[in-house]
């Protein structure tokens, strides 16, 4: 395959006009004069599919009936953001399609504006396996995405008063050009009811009678690779009524009863569940999980009998299963299910099948977000899934961890599937581990903790089932479609094929020093920077100058990232500034973004001091404008694609060993942000490849962490100790910045030193001395340009396809399986 250059456009800027008005003609009924700009969206996304549909044909004839072993990427998120520039972009066709619209009188950019994001996900996992299945698509693997077709993604976020307030997302209230129905390969979907035990010819086997019954319906979204080679599909399941079930009601005089059972079927895909890091332990949450699985699993059956016939004995061989996460985990003891009671394999070959099937990937150490549910829940919604877990348990516990730890009880109840207890859980990640080949973590160090902190016991006992696969993100829309100024810049100096080899971007370290070249790319930035500061004014009112520092912490509100951290350090700076009208600072604007889970109270309180903080700052003409301070309402993948190019320093301050990768951090550094953080998560790597010169570590690392915890972590020691420190906390108790309401911010300045679960206080310092080396580096203009355009050529290893590339070959063993022209 020839992918050395550039996507090659198939047509010309006329034919692309002409299929664009043929399509708003005839697909949409409408004509030039009058078409909405929706219409124009709509129309360009037709003339698009033509493309697509033909690659999707095109891809599905090649792998049909051949014995090629395809991986099925199960997740119950998929943060696909907007899909037409990236289409139009790894089609070859967006110079095309923005010179014909110019030709129509319309702005490309503008229509773009028009589509809605896909926001099928949190954060850093959901927006991670967006960046892998391009990448699967981009390698040409034979790869499935499996996920949910939520009606309503991520809640759209508004401030009132400060306030995070929540609002529905409506993505697809006039539809999505992007997808087809599949109505004919539904799937049904069982719950609830009891387990039968049936007895015939002397044996006897395990019957589930499930007492509902959910129809699975497939929208199918094409993920076109670089290059338009291999269009892959992403699948996912819609929940609707069974009708035969209505029907039953209907005839027997029930209308509304069956009319109330459709619309509680139909709650299944209602919402994305807003919580991250954290387990919920709603039913309807695990309804969900088991939903999306079992309609999956259902899938790669079908499809691999239309193929192959009953003889399931190439299963495994054929079909590698990738957990996102626990949060698929009822897909083994699914799996399972099918093979014993319907297909009739022994316990022996099911397990042996179903292991070699599955592989998990870890993606956090917080206790709190370990998966676990209660027994009686799983028991309730799905009898038989109950019995199997307890099966696997057992076996699992008397055949392997006896044979290591003979009589050891203590080992065997740390390993359990099942925790003890009051209430009975069953552990997700336990049940992960034991019934995959292999478990990753999403950086070096995170999976060394994965190893050493929390499966240190079934480490030992299989010690080839753990490893590491850093994350990744997609070039093509992380730099190529996000930032085209630094992409032209870039294409002057190296291959035109480095969206795809990102390494040859090492080609620009020879220029990190020279004159001219930093004044090109140090403009890109300025130019980037001038548009943002107008997206500022859009959204929020505010106005600040493109030549300040734009400092940028953009990640979901977590305790755990540390933004009162930041927001410490940003009055501290607004004291000294009060203190010393002169103090001595590059004038910076402090820029956020971040949703908080409706829930989570103390993550409200502090979205809630920032924006009262960055009031206050903002009005304040003593300070002359060098501190601005600016939270972005509803922080997305289409806001990010506009900031993260225009970003100066990246915020990745975390306490050291809780962030297991983050890929924010690689998305601002491959931009040319400056990180300024801590050892932790993908930042270290990040560090190694930058070099230490052109990243700012700071803090506490993972060692140091656990020695003052040890020691007995004591926040009021700080905060008695550093005057500044306790003038800034203490400030959060007035009403400075809530004028005639003190003590309305009380509640972070409590926290902070009654518990400081993260070591906020501990950190300050280091945290302020490291501000001043962004300040004093970002004055050293020459050094600064230097830095940035090292992290730029330095990120290959960040690119997606390496961590998919790493996937194939050491975890799904699959190989690439072009798409025929
Ligand atoms: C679990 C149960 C019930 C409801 C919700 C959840 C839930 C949902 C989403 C739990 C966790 C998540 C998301 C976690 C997440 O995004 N983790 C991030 O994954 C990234 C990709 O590997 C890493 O880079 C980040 O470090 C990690 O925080």
């Amino acid at each position: 395959t020839n992918l050395s250059a550039a996507p090659q456009p198939q047509l010309t800027v006329p034919q692309f006009k002409e299929s664009v008005l043929k399509h708003l003609h005839s697909t949409l009924g409408t004509y030039e004069e009058k078409a909405s700009q929706q219409a124009w969206n709509q129309a360009i996304a037709a003339a698009i599919n033509e493309f697509v549909y033909d690659g999707v044909s095109r891809t599905r004839k090649t792998h049909a009936g051949k014995g090629t072993r395809a991986v099925h990427y199960l997740s119950l998120e998929f943060l696909m953001g907007r899909l037409m520039s990236n289409n139009l972009q790894n089609l070859g066709l967006y110079e095309i399609a923005d010179a014909a619209m110019t030709d129509l009188g319309q702005s490309l950019s503008d229509i773009l504006e028009e589509e809605p994001d896909m926001a099928l996900g949190n954060g850093g996992l959901g927006r991670l396996a967006a960046c892998f299945i391009d990448s699967m698509a981009t390698l040409s693997l034979p790869a499935i995405g499996y996920g949910i077709h939520y009606e309503h993604g991520l809640f759209r976020q508004e401030f009132y008063k400060g306030r995070q307030v929540e609002r529905p997302d409506e993505w697809r209230e006039f539809g999505s050009s992007w997808e087809i129905c599949r109505p004919e390969s539904q799937q049904t979907v069982k719950l609830y009811g009891y387990v039968e035990t049936v007895y015939e010819q002397g044996q006897s086997r395990k019957v589930w009678r499930p007492s509902r019954t959910l129809r699975a319906i497939p929208w199918d979204i094409p993920i076109v690779g670089y290059g338009g080679q291999n269009v892959n599909i992403l699948r996912l399941w819609e929940s609707r009524a069974d009708k035969f079930f209505d029907w039953d009601v209907f005839n027997s005089g029930g209308y509304l009863d069956a009319y109330a059972e459709s619309v509680q079927a139909e709650t299944v895909s209602k919402v994305l569940y807003p919580n991250d890091e954290t387990e919920a332990g709603k039913e309807l949450r695990l309804i969900q999980q088991y939903f999306f699985s079992a309609a999956s699993i259902a899938d790669v059956m079908r499809r691999y009998k239309s193929a192959h016939g009953n003889d399931l004995s190439k299963f495994a061989e054929l079909n590698a299963m990738q957990l996102n996460d626990t949060h698929p985990a009822i897909a083994i003891p699914e799996l399972m299910r099918i093979l014993v009671d319907e297909e009739g394999f022994t316990w022996h070959d099911a397990w042996t099948m179903t292991r070699a099937t599955f592989a998990y990937t870890n993606h956090t150490l917080l206790p709190e977000a370990l998966e676990r549910w209660p027994l009686k829940l799983i028991e309730k919604v799905l009898p038989r899934h109950m019995e199997i877990i307890f099966e696997i348990n057992s076996r699992f516990l008397q055949d392997e961890v006896e044979a290591k730890w003979p009589g050891d009880d203590a080992v065997k109840r740390k390993l359990s599937i099942i925790e003890e207890g009051s209430a009975q859980m069953v552990r997700m990640g336990n049940l992960s581990a034991v019934g995959s080949h292999t478990v990753n973590g999403v950086a070096q160090i995170h999976s060394e903790l994965v190893k050493k902190d929390l499966f240190p016991e079934l480490n030992a006992l299989w010690p080839t089932k753990f490893t590491n696969v850093t994350n990744g993100i997609t070039p093509r829309r992380w730099m190529k479609a996000c930032n085209p100024r630094l992409s032209s810049l870039i294409e002057k100096h190296v291959d035109a094929d480095w969206p795809r080899y990102l390494e040859k971007l090492s080609g620009l370290k020879a220029l990190a020093d020279d004159a001219a070249f930093q004044k090109d790319y140090m403009a890109v930035k300025q130019a980037n920077k001038e548009d943002f500061v107008k997206v500022i004014r859009e959204l929020t009112g505010i106005e600040v100058s493109a030549d300040a520092i734009f400092d940028v912490q953009i990640k979901r509100l977590h305790e755990y990232k540390r933004q009162h951290l930041n927001l410490l350090h940003i009055m501290a700076l607004y004291r000294r500034l009060l203190i010393d009208p002169n103090y001595d600072l590059h004038p910076r604007v402090f820029i956020f973004g971040a949703k908080a889970a409706p829930g989570y109270r103390l993550a409200k309180e502090i979205i809630f001091a920032i924006n009262k903080v960055a009031e206050k700052i903002n009005n304040d003409v003593r300070i002359n404008n060098k501190l601005k301070v600016v939270f972005l309402p509803n922080y997305r993948v289409s806001l990010a694609e506009k900031l993260i190019p225009a970003s100066d320093v990246s915020e990745q301050i975390s306490l050291a060993g809780k962030e297991a990768s983050g890929t924010g951090n690689m998305k601002l550094a491959l931009n040319g942000a400056i990180t300024i953080g801590t050892m932790d998560g993908a930042n270290i790597e990040i560090a190694e490849e930058a070099g230490t010169d052109n990243v700012v570590i700071f803090g506490m690392e993972v060692d140091d962490v656990e020695a003052l915890l040890a020691k007995g972590y004591q926040p009021a020691d700080y905060y008695r100790s550093n005057d500044e420190l306790k003038a800034v906390l203490d400030w959060l108790d007035g009403d400075f910045f809530t004028p005639g309401e003190p003590g309305l911010l009380s509640e972070v300045k409590r926290n902070l030193i009654e518990s400081d679960s993260f070591m906020v206080l501990a950190d300050f310092e280091a945290y302020s001395e490291a501000q001043k080396k962004i300040d004093t580096l970002y004055r050293d203009k020459k050094a600064w340009a230097r830095a940035a355009i090292m992290n730029t050529a330095s990120l290959a290893k960040f690119n997606s396809d390496r961590s998919i590339q790493d996937y194939a070959e050491n975890i799904w063993h699959i190989k690439a399986v072009p798409a025929k022209s």
